[in-house]
């Protein structure tokens, strides 16, 4: 099994990482330009069923003293690297956000909640219709 971490280190910048298992003792930091943030949720899913892992995620991004708040899906391209997918998805962070089939049509669906960039609380589902639609379903 492979993970991704994500958080703040030193107080003035944040870091997200994605780490390949190489054997049983031995992990490597791939080079993916993963957005780095904290205050931060990420979930691992295939979101386009090509049976290759990909990755959501939001969060903050700290480039001191700027806070952004940045939520991304990630592809996986066969498992050589990792592409940022244009969606229009609401930009958060200190929130949750995960995969799930809320429709059982075959396609991972996503529920986001968090803090949008003007600090207001939110929830949001977003329908996966395949062929890489993705859309708000409204909030919750
Ligand atoms: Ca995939
Ligand atoms: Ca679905």
């Amino acid at each position: 099994m492979d993970f991704m971490i994500t958080g703040n280190f030193d107080g003035y910048s944040s870091f997200s990482g994605i780490y390949k298992n190489l054997d049983s003792n031995k992990f490597k930091l791939l080079k993916d330009s993963i957005v780095p943030v904290f205050r931060s949720s990420v979930e691992w899913g295939d979101y386009n069923n090509d049976n290759y892992m990909d990755i959501v995620l939001s969060g903050s991004l700290l480039e001191y003293p700027s806070l952004t708040q940045y939520t991304k899906i990630y592809s996986n391209n066969k498992g050589l690297a990792f592409s940022e997918i244009t969606i229009n998805i609401a930009q958060a962070d200190e929130g949750a956000i995960s995969w799930g089939d809320y429709n059982n049509d075959g396609n991972l669906d996503i529920l986001q909640s968090g803090l949008s960039e003007w600090g207001d609380v939110f929830t949001n589902l977003y329908k996966n219709y395949g062929n890489g639609y993705i859309v708000n379903q409204a909030a919750i």
